[in-house]
Order: structure tokens, then C-alpha cells, then sequence
């Protein structure tokens, strides 16, 4: 094991890293509001270990171990790795945070090798005070992948150390696979994990912790639970949880929006999780960086409503959104019939009726009047089937959701 500290060096960059890596981009660079967001530098990473803190949306926090980029703000989940098909990958893994051996493996890599020469072990560790270890492969394969620690994974996995790697294929970026049919307009990543708080506690105290006790009470989607899920992307009062998971399409058009969203679904928890959209199903795609063909070469991708992610596994899907009941612009007269009452549903204060979406009439709100419906789109939930997980601690709706937003054909004005 080398143990090598960098105090030098942090007291020289210190100054100028501090400023340029507070944010999982460049300094030069916002993340985008929306989608999956790479982190700078590949395909070498320096990762270091870290604590912190992720806020729940009741209040609360948790106590969380991380990966973080070098000189970065501790983060959950890790940084996103994005590499190409064909390019030697080095991450390189100090520990100055955290008191135990650490490690990382990469689940779906072939050849990764290191250079921890301590025998015995898994993968190559970190010691704590500094230690250190660097990983190399070829990322030869294509696809989505999950990395998280190979060192007391029930423990190490769960509290935070783990994030996402995504290898691009060769036939280009916007494609998920090297097939011309898993060609994509945007991306999103949806990394789900789940918590109990008690273990975050007792870890944090330096207590021992029975792992057959395990009871999650939150539940997260890149490291937020819901409502903080649909905030964009590096929202200033979520500061270690940079990564948001609204979902955002157009619809379906032959010439101008060809192309489905690429939906990139893993699952770092310990737990399997059911997982659907409303409003419309999904085409899986790939399984485990596996783009799904049968022993001929077949297509064997499927379209699928709920789609259970197993623990460790991953899943490519793509998704596309069709207008079956089109916009209405300019105000034109909508020939909608009154429901007959047997159509309609009271609860509480409200009338619900299922069926011409294009009821009501558009014109200005009045004052002290809000609303979030910008220019007629629409939102539907995607959540967890689950629904206990569809809670913050019990208290619904929170943990495994995120919205679906579909826009007007060009995009909200
Ligand atoms: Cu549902």
C-alpha cells in the first residue's frame, strides 16, 4: 500500500482549486439545468474520499461518506465518469477522509488493474491518512455502469461511496450504443439508493451497527428525494447534491424531434426497485451495458411500463413522447363536450374528469394568482411502484419520484 500525502501541493493549488472546483464543472462551464452532467477531466479522475451531509426534503440530513473530485465539494452521488470506447481509463482514489480502508470496483470493466500490492484483497484499497490507489482499464465496452467501493460494501456502499461511469461507444456521443437505432436527443440519469438513517448515525459515531437491523426511511434519486428531485442541476441551497432528475421531452416528430430521450437507470442500493414513468412506456434497450440482441443478433429490446432495477444493476432505455391528442395554439374553438356527470369524480374541494385534456380557456392570470404551468405542458410522475418509497420517513409524496415534463412542440417560449 503507498501512503502518500499531498500537503504540499494542496497548499500550493490550494488558493486557485478551491475557487475553480467548488462545482462538478468547470468554473468556466454552468452544469446544464437539465439532464446528466459529466464530470470534467476524463479519462483520468483524481477521486478523493469525503463526508458530508445530504438535506431530505423534511428537514432533516444524513451524515454520508463520498467520492469527490480532487480538490472538490464533497458530493452525492460521486461524480459522473464519462469515457470513450477504446480509451485507457486511470482513477486514481485518496483517502483523507475517511478512517477505514476504501476501494472501488467497476462492475461490467474487464483488465482493470492497480497498483495496490497489498495480496489478498478484492481490489486495491486507500488507506486512511492519505493512502492511495489508482485504477486503469480500457473501457472496451460500451454502456452504463455503476462504481462503488469493494471494501465492506453493506457498509461502504451504503453510506454514500459510490457514483456512476459511462462509457461512450465509437460509433459517437449521441448514441448510448454502437447500434444506430440507440441514437438519442438528451440524456438522463436516474442513480437511485436508499437510507437508514440509524446506520448514517451510528457510523458517524464511530458505533457498530447490525446490518440485519437495516430499515430504510429514505429514499433518493442521485442523491436527492423527492421534491428536491425535480430542482435543476446545481440549485445553490442543495450544495452536495448537484444532480437533479427532471425529466424533460418534446414531442415526437419525424422531422423535427426524431429522436427519444436515453434514460440511464441504475440502481446503488441494496434494495430492488420497481420504477415507471406515467403518460407512457419505455423501450429497454440494454441491461448491464449489455445492448439486448439475441443469439442471431436479433433486436431483442422491449417496450415495458415498470421496469425492476435490481440491486447493482443497470439499464439503458429510451423514450418518446407522441402527441396523440395535439396542442391546440392560437385559441382556436376546442369542440369539447360537457361531461355527463357520471364521468366526473368529487374528493375534497375538486372535480376531476379523465377525459379532453384542452378544457378551460386560456388568458392572463389574475393578480396573486400563481401557477407553474408555464405555456401548456404537461407533468405526469415517475416514481417508485413501491409506495412506501415514495415517502420522506414515512410522510408522502418524497424519496423515489421525479416528474416527467413534456413541452409544446419548439419548446416552452
Ligand atoms: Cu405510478
Amino acid at each position: 500500500m503507498r501512503t502518500r500525502r499531498r500537503v504540499i501541493a494542496a497548499i500550493i493549488a490550494g488558493a486557485a482549486i478551491v475557487s475553480a472546483l467548488v462545482s462538478p464543472l468547470p468554473a468556466s462551464a454552468a452544469p446544464p439545468a437539465l439532464g446528466m452532467v459529466c464530470a470534467p477531466g476524463g479519462p483520468e479522475f483524481q477521486l478523493e474520499t469525503a463526508t458530508g451531509s445530504v438535506a431530505t426534503p423534511d428537514g432533516n440530513s444524513v451524515f454520508m461518506w463520498g467520492y469527490k473530485l480532487e480538490g472538490g465539494q464533497f458530493q452525492m452521488p460521486g461524480p459522473v465518469l464519462c469515457v470513450h470506447e477504446g480509451e485507457t481509463v486511470t482513477i486514481a482514489l485518496t483517502n483523507n477522509a475517511i478512517s477505514e480502508p476504501v476501494s472501488i470496483v467497476f462492475p461490467g470493466q474487464t483488465g482493470v488493474t492497480h497498483d495496490d500490492l497489498t495480496p489478498g484483497h478484492l481490489t486495491g484499497e486507500a488507506d486512511p491518512g492519505g493512502g492511495t490507489v489508482t485504477y486503469t482499464f480500457v473501457a472496451s465496452r460500451p454502456g452504463t455502469y455503476l462504481y462503488e467501493s469493494g471494501t465492506s460494501p453493506s457498509k461502504q456502499v451504503q453510506m454514500g461511496l459510490y457514483g456512476t461511469l459511462v462509457v461512450r461507444p465509437a460509433l459517437g456521443e449521441a448514441y448510448a450504443y454502437n447500434d444506430p437505432q440507440t441514437k438519442f436527443s438528451a440524456e438522463f440519469l436516474i442513480v437511485i439508493n436508499e437510507i437508514d438513517p440509524t446506520q448514517h448515525r451510528r457510523v458517524e459515531q464511530g458505533n457498530p451497527y447490525d446490518d440485519s437491523q437495516f430499515d430504510d426511511d429514505y429514499w433518493q434519486l442521485n442523491g436527492r428525494s423527492f421534491p428536491d428531485t425535480i430542482a435543476d442541476n446545481g440549485v445553490p441551497w442543495l450544495p452536495n447534491q448537484p444532480y437533479g432528475s427532471l425529466i424533460q421531452v418534446e414531442p415526437y416528430d419525424p422531422v423535427a424531434n426524431p429522436y427519444p430521450v436515453l434514460i440511464r437507470y441504475i440502481n446503488a442500493g441494496r434494495v430492488n426497485h420497481p420504477f415507471h414513468p406515467h403518460g407512457n412506456h419505455l423501450r429497454v434497450v440494454a441491461r448491464d451495458g449489455q445492448l439486448l440482441r439475441g443469439s442471431d443478433g436479433e433486436d431483442t429490446s422491449f417496450e415495458d411500463f415498470t421496469r425492476t432495477i435490481g440491486s447493482g444493476q443497470t439499464y439503458d432505455l429510451l423514450f418518446r413522447w407522441d402527441d396523440v391528442d395535439p396542442w391546440i395554439t392560437g385559441g382556436e374553438p376546442v369542440p369539447v363536450q360537457i361531461p355527463g356527470l357520471q364521468n366526473l369524480v368529487f374528493k375534497d374541494d375538486s372535480t376531476f374528469y379523465s377525459g379532453d385534456p384542452r378544457l378551460g380557456e386560456q388568458g392572463d392570470l389574475p393578480v396573486g394568482v400563481a401557477s407553474f404551468n408555464e405555456c401548456g405542458e404537461f407533468y405526469f410522475p415517475w416514481h417508485s411502484h413501491a409506495l412506501f418509497e415514495f415517502t420522506n420517513f414515512d410522510e408522502g409524496f418524497g424519496g423515489l419520484a421525479t416528474v416527467l415534463r413534456v413541452d409544446p412542440p419548439g419548446g416552452c417560449p
